[in-house]
Formats: structure tokens, C-alpha cells, sequence
């Protein structure tokens, strides 16, 4: 197995990659049998980029087989056999939340039972716990009600201070527009006073669907879909690269879905610093959603595979296995998926809707099971530099 460069690369080189689209893609025909998926096979042979329609039919296919040789193919393309995961730990600094959105089981209403809210020192204790490197801190909370901007400040230092060596990255576009709208300043101004405290990638929550309908029945009152690409569009002209979500599987059609990827698909062409996509799976529980189903594994794979095709100006699209099960984001890195994100140790939105998986894995858990799937383990910051391995080499199982 090739091992991964010891080096790191100069940050400023790989936060903000070059859009590299798909080449003419070698896809192996036999496989597919759905006919609606032949005309988006001819255009990907033909290294077209694939339209509005050609991503309904993806997006309605059952041709599962299919989807997986188209996708797989362009991941083939992009990223090799490479299989990216990273070390690691989410800090969740509160839920007591202004936006009451019906699919969150995490968020609380200021003074309900279950609210929670970490000063920076005790956030930073968390950082700090447990004896393995940290590459990434992920920090995400609310839109909390009281807390003024000079805590978000606070929290950033205390958090580097903590982990020196551990990449921030922190705050949804959502959390941003919030800051921007209790402190007076524009959404640039903030992102600039954070960044000058330590802030250095974003993760890609509070997307949602972007379409105005499902908006207003899950969310009407966060962040709107074009603000919300507005921020992450701003956040990359200052170099911080973002990452983008789709939540899925609850009112949304697959129109809607598409939708959703072509406009992340147009605000890439433009501002380009989006590093990865992560679909996220609906749990329904403890949530005002309850009835709505679990999402179904064809499902689950089709909008892996969806992605990864639409998504052509995308680095990277994570299988997040807290949302799809550790046995379920093996299975797609056959479907275009090329990262698992991470070891996360301790993780409270997806378990507090009901999610079965286990809180954290470990470096050998992650690596396990990428070589298991038949992949090449790598260990990568959150800027997708490749970083050495810290268990030793291990046999696929
Ligand atoms: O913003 C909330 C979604 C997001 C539920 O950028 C739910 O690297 C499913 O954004 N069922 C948080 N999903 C998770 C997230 C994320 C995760 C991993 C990596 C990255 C990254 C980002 O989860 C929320 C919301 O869109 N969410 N409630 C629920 N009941």
C-alpha cells in the first residue's frame, strides 16, 4: 500500500483547490440497465457536464447497480482508491436555540430542561481530553438567544490555546448570519474577527434543502438557502474553506434535491472554496417528524451517487457514518464517497434523533473498515493534506 506523505503542504496551497471537473469517464456499460440512466452515461463518457433532467434521473433511478458504475467512476476519476478519514473531535457548545426547527431533536428553547451551554474553559477541557492527536476541532452549536459575540471570540482562543496543533473549524453559515445580525456587523466582518482568532475551515450544516418550500415547513425561521450560500461564497473569498450538506429524506422531493445540488454546484463555479459534500440522512425521533420514516439503503446510496455525479467541481463527498452506519459508508465508497470523516468521540445531534452508531471510533476502527471495503486507508487534515498514519499498518479484515 503507497504510504501517505509525512509532509505537510503550505495551507494556503490546498484551502482553496482548483475546480477540476470530470474527465471523460470509462463506464462500464454492461452494468447499467435502468434506460433513463443511458443518456447521462453518454454524456459522462463524453466528459459533458450533466443537466438538470440527467440528475432527476439519477435521483429517481432504482437501478442501483447502475448509479454505483456511474458514480464509482467519476470517485475513480477524482480520488482514486483513496479513502480519506480524519482524527477528529466534535464540540458541541450549546443547543439553547432561537430557531426551533421541526427535524432537530438537539436544539432547546432558553430555560427548557435539556438546554446546555459550555463556558470556553470548560469547551476547552473537552478539547483537551483524551491522549491522541487532533487534527480538526469541529464546533458547532445554535443560534443561541443571549450570548453576545465576544463569547464566540473567546471560545475560538480557548480552544487554540487548548490544541495549538488542531485545526478549527467551526460555525455554520447559519451560526455566522446569527452572529452577524446580534453583534451589528456584516457577515465579512465576523468571519475576519474569527478568522483573526484561529478559525480556519467551516463545516457545511444548516444547509437543509434550499428550496423555499421545504424551508417553510421545516425551518421558516433560519437562515435562507441564497444567505446561506452567500456566507459560505464570502467565507471563501477570504480563503476559509466550507464544506455543504444536504439533509434528506423527510419532506423534500427529488426535484427539490437536485435543486439543492445544482445551486451548491453554481456557487462552487463561482467562489470555489467548497472542500467537501455530506448528505445527511434523516432520524426522525424525538423530533416534531417522528412519523417520517428511516431512509431506505437504496435511497441512501442513490444520493451518494447522485452527488458525487452532480457534483462535479466537489473535491470530495463524504459517507458520514454516524448518519449511515458504519457498514452502510463502507458501502459507499463503491458509490462515489471518497471520506468517512472521522473519529468524532463524542457526537449528540444525529443520537439525540435516535441514531444507533457509537459515538466515536478509533484511527484502527476507521482504517479497518476502509481496507475492509477493499481501499487505501488515509489520514488527512481538514484541508485534505495527507498526514502519516498513527496505528500501525494493519491486514484488510
Ligand atoms: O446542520 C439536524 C443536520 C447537521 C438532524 O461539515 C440532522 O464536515 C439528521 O452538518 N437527522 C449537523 N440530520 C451535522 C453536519 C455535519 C456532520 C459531519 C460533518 C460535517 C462537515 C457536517 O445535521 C445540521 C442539520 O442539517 N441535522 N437534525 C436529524 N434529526
Amino acid at each position: 500500500m503507497p504510504s501517505a506523505p509525512a509532509q505537510r503542504q503550505d495551507a494556503s496551497a490546498s484551502a482553496l483547490p482548483g475546480l477540476s471537473l470530470l474527465p471523460p469517464l470509462d463506464i462500464p456499460r454492461r452494468i447499467i440497465s435502468d434506460p433513463s440512466l443511458r443518456p447521462v452515461a453518454d454524456k459522462l463518457e463524453a466528459g459533458q457536464r450533466l443537466e438538470r433532467q440527467d440528475g432527476l434521473a439519477l435521483m429517481r433511478s432504482r437501478d442501483l447497480l447502475g448509479l454505483g458504475a456511474l458514480a464509482h467512476a467519476a470517485r475513480l476519476a477524482k480520488n482514486g482508491r483513496r479513502a480519506f478519514y480524519v482524527l477528529n473531535r466534535h464540540i458541541n457548545y450549546s443547543n439553547v436555540c432561537v430557531n426551533g426547527c421541526a427535524f432537530c431533536a438537539y436544539g432547546r428553547e432558553s430555560g427548557q430542561e435539556g438546554g446546555f451551554l459550555l463556558s470556553p474553559g470548560q469547551a476547552a477541557a473537552k478539547a483537551l481530553a483524551g491522549s491522541l492527536p487532533v487534527d480538526e476541532l469541529h464546533v458547532v452549536g445554535s443560534c443561541h438567544p443571549d450570548l453576545p459575540f465576544s463569547y464566540y471570540l473567546e471560545l475560538l482562543t480557548a480552544l487554540r490555546e487548548a490544541r495549538p496543533q488542531a485545526i478549527l473549524k467551526a460555525f455554520t453559515p447559519v451560526e455566522i448570519d446569527h452572529f452577524a445580525r446580534i453583534s451589528g456587523q456584516s457577515a465579512q466582518e465576523v468571519l475576519g474577527q474569527l478568522q483573526a482568532v484561529g478559525l480556519k475551515a467551516m463545516p457545511g450544516g444548516g444547509a437543509e434543502v434550499f428550496a423555499p418550500r421545504v424551508r417553510q415547513r421545516l425551518c421558516p425561521q433560519k437562515t435562507s438557502g441564497q444567505r446561506w450560500l452567500e456566507i459560505s461564497g464570502l467565507a471563501h473569498a477570504l480563503g476559509i474553506p466550507t464544506n455543504a450538506t444536504m439533509l434528506y429524506g423527510h419532506v423534500e422531493s427529488p426535484e427539490e434535491r437536485v435543486d439543492h445540488l445544482l445551486a451548491l454546484r453554481g456557487q462552487q463555479d463561482q467562489s470555489g472554496g467548497f472542500s467537501a459534500f455530506i448528505p445527511l440522512a434523516f432520524h426522525s425521533q424525538n423530533t416534531k417528524l417522528g412519523d417520517i420514516s428511516p431512509t431506505s439503503g437504496l435511497d441512501d446510496l442513490r444520493v451518494v451517487a447522485a452527488s458525487r455525479l452532480l457534483l462535479d467541481n466537489f473535491p470530495h463527498i463524504k459517507a458520514y457514518w454516524v448518519m449511515l452506519g458504519p457498514k452502510m459508508a463502507q458501502v459507499a465508497l463503491n458509490f462515489g464517497a471518497d471520506d468517512l470523516d472521522g473519529t468524532i468521540v463524542e457526537e449528540r445531534i444525529t443520537h439525540m434523533a435516535g441514531g444507533t452508531t457509537a459515538q466515536g471510533l478509533s484511527e484502527r476502527q476507521l482504517r479497518q473498515m476502509i481496507l475492509a471495503a477493499g481501499f487505501e486507508p488515509v489520514r488527512r487534515d481538514s484541508f485534505y493534506r495527507h498526514l502519516p498514519a498513527l496505528a500501525p499498518a494493519e491486514e484488510a479484515a
